[in-house]
Order: C-alpha cells, then structure tokens, then sequence
C-alpha cells in the first residue's frame, strides 16, 4: 500500500525529497492542491474543509499512512484529521520542533511560516512542551509561498532577496541560532534564507523533519517494506499540470511523467 502526501502545491515536494531518499522501495501518491493555493492566509474553517477534501482524495488510493506535508494543515487541524479517521496521520510540527531542539545550543530559536501557522501557536505549545526552558521567536512571511509557486526562489533574484530579508530581519535581531522553516515550502528557498542568516544559524526543514518522523513510524509499527526495489511516485494536482511541473522537475532534478 502507497504513502499518501499532501501540500497545498510544490511545498509538500520538500517532504517527497526526502521520503523518496530514505524509504526508496515504498509507492507515493502525492497530491497538490494547485487549484486553492496558498492556505496561509485562510481561516481555520477553510482550511479544515480543504483538508478533509485532500485526505478523501488521498484515501481512494487505500494508503497505509498519511503525510501532511503543509505546515498549515498540520498546525491548524492535524488533530481533527486525527481523530476522523482511522489510518495513521503524520503532521510536520512535532518532528521539526525535534530537531530544532537538537540542532539549538544557546537555547533561542527563531520560526517562520504562513499566518495561518503563527496564529495557531502551534510551533511555540510544541516547543514548551518538549523543553519549556527554550526562548522561541515567530515571524509570518505571507508572500513567500505565492513567490515559490511561482519560480521566483533562486539566489540573485532581487525581489525574493529582498522579501526575505525584510522577513529575517526582526529574527536576526533576536540572536537566534536555528530557524525552523515551518511552512513545506520554505526549504525551496534554501539558498536564498540560508545567505541571509549567515552560516551561524542552523535551518531545520519541515518537509524533511516529517520525513524521518515516517521513517520512524514504519519501524515501529513493523509494517511491511515492500520488496521490489522499483519505488513508484505519482504526483496528482488540481489545477492545470504544466507549472507545477515545471517547478517540481526543477526541484527534485529530474522528469516527472506522472502529473495527472
Ligand atoms: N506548504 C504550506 C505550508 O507548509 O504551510 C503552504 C501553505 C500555503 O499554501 N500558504
């Protein structure tokens, strides 16, 4: 049985990356929610009715667990996904707080993703409560995902540089020594962040966090791995193919033949 993903566009391909790296003989089915993007700045009640829509698409295809490769979702209606169905759902907020609290040494760690995340708290509640003793600093960067989606995420191009350090800005003041991308499409803006904070700040990716948290969960719950070594993805969207192509083959340096 396949591993379900889902973002609400390229976001959720951060997680994908990852995925494919560490499970390679598992089957993914991965759906973008190109029609609708970006979630960030929705409500609550939104967000929750697009999110059942997502996990109904995904479950047609009988998945084993399910993935919320959107830091929007996962931050806003992980547990009401949770306790509405029965297979295992995996959100990206425990696994990124993980590991930013690995990576800290001086204790101040700084987060950014779409309004909708910030507003819920989610982030912070997490943190405490794995380390109550942690300073932790939130900053929304609405413009980000829209920028993304539309190919505007690569070092030397002056109008995502300068959104992004206007966003850095009141983080960089803080002192913070790790950054958690908690919206899945940030890690596509890696390089752009990454100069920007300079080599002294660790960045911690949503997208690949979640991944090892899967990792972990097949494990442990010994379900099967598949035995053939012809891993296989499909990628699903709902809106037209050609952009979201585009951008997805750029990301993941290779084809994609199985947009539909
Ligand atoms: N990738 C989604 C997230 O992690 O929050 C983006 C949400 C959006 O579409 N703005």
């Amino acid at each position: 049985r396949p591993i379900g993903v889902f973002d609400s566009g390229l976001g959720g391909l951060t997680a994908m990356h990852t995925l494919g790296k560490r499970l390679p003989n598992e089957t993914f089915i991965y759906f973008g929610d190109t029609a609708r993007v970006p979630y960030g700045g929705r409500s609550e009640a939104t967000l929750l009715k697009y999110a059942r829509q997502d996990v109904a698409f995904l479950k047609s295809f009988k998945p084993k667990v399910l993935v919320i490769a959107c830091g929007t979702v996962s931050t806003t209606c992980l547990e009401q996904l949770q306790q509405e169905n029965s297979l295992p759902i995996i959100g990206v907020v425990e696994p990124t707080c993980l590991q930013a609290l690995h990576a800290t040494k001086n204790g101040r760690i700084g987060m950014i993703a779409t309004q909708a995340s910030v507003r819920s708290g989610a982030y912070e509640r997490m943190l405490h409560r794995l380390d109550p003793d942690v300073d932790v600093f939130c900053h929304p960067c609405p413009l980000l995902v829209p920028m993304v989606e539309n190919g505007r995420m690569h070092r030397g191009d002056i109008v995502i540089e300068t959104l992004v350090k206007e966003y850095l800005a009141p983080l960089k003041a803080k002192g913070i020594d790790t950054l958690m991308l908690g919206c899945t499409h940030y890690p596509l803006l890696w390089d752009v962040i990454g100069k920007e904070m300079g080599p002294s700040v660790t960045l911690i990716s949503a997208g690949a966090a979640v991944a090892t948290a899967v990792e972990t969960l097949l494990e442990d719950s010994h379900m099967e791995a598949p035995q053939t070594s012809d891993s296989h993805r499909s990628f699903y969207v709902s809106d037209e193919v050609e952009s979201f192509t585009r951008n997805a083959s750029l990301f993941l340096q290779e084809d994609l033949h199985q947009v539909v």
